[in-house]
């Protein structure tokens, strides 16, 4: 049986993301401040094992070796963040030249490789100074992303033409600040509501100064948006997956496309609603160049009186014959493209990357630290497949990025969960690329993938 190729449109981008903290290490080096992540990591028992970003996959050392791989792998555009912190070690005030000066290298680092960087403003280590200030709940939170965005763009951006501003606003807001899983540790869903509202202008007071400064470039919000499916059709099992649909999905993308929040959630939600002040509104909902979709994966939703303040109980899904990965999350690839479908219909078709998707696998390698990872090749291919078929369905969707490039550290999970196409030995530092990472560069080739 002969294969057939399903090809993507010319000028589809191809690339790998990873994040600052979760790579970098030297957390406290050459005038770097303090996050918050550098804190919650020290706090007992919040991190699997006691783990900590301190040194990583040590890539702040290591980035000329680590571009020079990207380029052996032939990754025609890398998605990275850049640490607050680096930049400005008090959150405001003084710049650290030298923090400036690693995100310069690396730009020229690429670019001589002949790889497009593309830059996100925020990866969740906010500085522990401004955390002190009451963090992302503080309405100057706004002020200071906007001073912090600008000397970044200033720096970065006569290079970089791809930007993000925040990644996954919703995890910041709703494991930093109400479930109190991510740094800072908050449980507090007022909190919740209020930076996710602060994150949102914030969003829009970096695009509007990315416009002013005239860099001419793209620039997106990056949401991560799981599929949600209700458990049956009861009514109560549709209520609680709309509640869980409108805090994940409406709270962010109805301000960012549409000026206004859910009405329906925030009568929900009650007193837990943010305090939002007149033109804020039209702040949030500055014209973007496209939304970046991070999916993974997929949850039935069911009502269940005990699930916190959405009643809802999640449980996850996968398509028959899938079984979970190393996160015990579901794998169901036709998701992807209902969250693409979900976009082009209800926010104007867009245009759209998918900034983050792949899987952590139960990676065994062999005694050169070789992984046959077929299981994670599996996964990308089918969730490739199904964005071909979003794009025949009319979505605008412009690119496609694997999470991974490395194995790395996995927030409250550190290092017990490998997402990476290439393998990451963190007693060595020795980079090993994956089965996936030499068929990624075939799909890249080929611009496309067989079938
Ligand atoms: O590792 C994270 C990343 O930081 C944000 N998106 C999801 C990934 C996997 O959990």
């Amino acid at each position: 049986m002969s294969n057939t190729t399903l090809h993507f449109p010319k000028d589809f981008l191809w690339g790998t993301a990873a994040s600052a903290y979760q790579i970098e290490g030297a957390y406290n080096e050459d005038g770097k401040g303090e996050s918050i992540w550098d804190r919650f990591v020290r706090w007992d028992a919040h991190v699997l094992n006691g783990d900590t970003g301190d040194i990583a996959c040590d890539h702040y050392h290591r980035m000329p070796q680590d571009v020079a791989l990207l380029k052996e792998l032939g990754i025609p555009c890398y998605s990275f963040t850049v640490a607050w912190t680096r930049i400005l070690p008090e959150g405001r005030g003084q710049v650290n030249a030298k923090g400036l000066d690693f995100y310069d290298r690396l730009v020229d680092a690429l670019l001589d490789a002949g790889i497009r960087p593309k830059g996100t403003l925020y990866h969740w280590d906010f500085p522990q100074l401004l955390q002190d200030l009451g963090g992302w709940v503080n309405r100057d939170s706004v002020q200071w992303f906007g001073d912090y965005a600008q000397i970044v763009f200033d720096k970065l951006a006569d290079r970089v033409k791809i930007w993000g501003t925040h990644n996954e606003p919703w995890v910041a807001s709703f494991l930093g600040y109400a479930s109190g899983f991510h740094a800072p540790g908050i449980c507090d869903f007022t909190k919740a509501y209020q930076t996710a509202h602060h994150m949102l202008m914030a969003h829009g007071k970096a695009v509007q100064i990315y416009r002013d400064s005239g860099y001419g470039g793209e620039i997106g919000i990056i949401l991560n948006l799981n599929g949600l499916i209700p458990a049956s059709e009861s009514e109560e099992d549709i209520a609680a997956t709309q509640r869980v649909h409108d805090e994940t999905h409406a709270l962010f993308l109805d301000p960012v496309f549409k000026g206004r929040y859910p009405q329906r959630h925030f009568d929900y939600i009650g007193a837990h609603q943010p305090q939002i002040h007149e033109g804020d509104l039209q702040l949030i909902q500055q014209p973007i160049d496209f939304l970046g979709l991070n999916y993974y994966n997929t949850d039935t939703v069911s009502y269940d009186v005990f699930g916190g303040l959405n009643k809802a109980r999640i449980t996850p899904y996968s398509s028959p014959g899938w079984g979970k990965t190393d996160m015990h999350w579901g794998i169901h690839p036709a998701g992807i493209k209902s969250e693409v479908l979900h976009i082009k219909e209800n926010y104007g078709n867009p245009d759209l990357y998918i900034t983050e998707n792949g899987c952590a696998m139960p990676d065994g390698p062999d005694e050169n630290d070789f992984v046959l990872d077929w299981d994670r090749i599996r996964y990308i291919k089918a969730h490739i497949q199904a964005l071909h078929e979003a794009i025949e369905a009319g979505a605008n969707l412009k690119g496609y990025f694997v999470w991974s490039v490395f194995d790395n550290f996995e927030w409250e999970r550190g290092y017990s969960n490998r997402f990476g196409l290439v393998r990451v030995n963190y007693e060595t530092q020795e980079r090993t690329p994956k089965q996936s990472a030499y068929w990624y560069r075939g799909v890249i080739k080929k611009n496309g993938i067989e079938i």
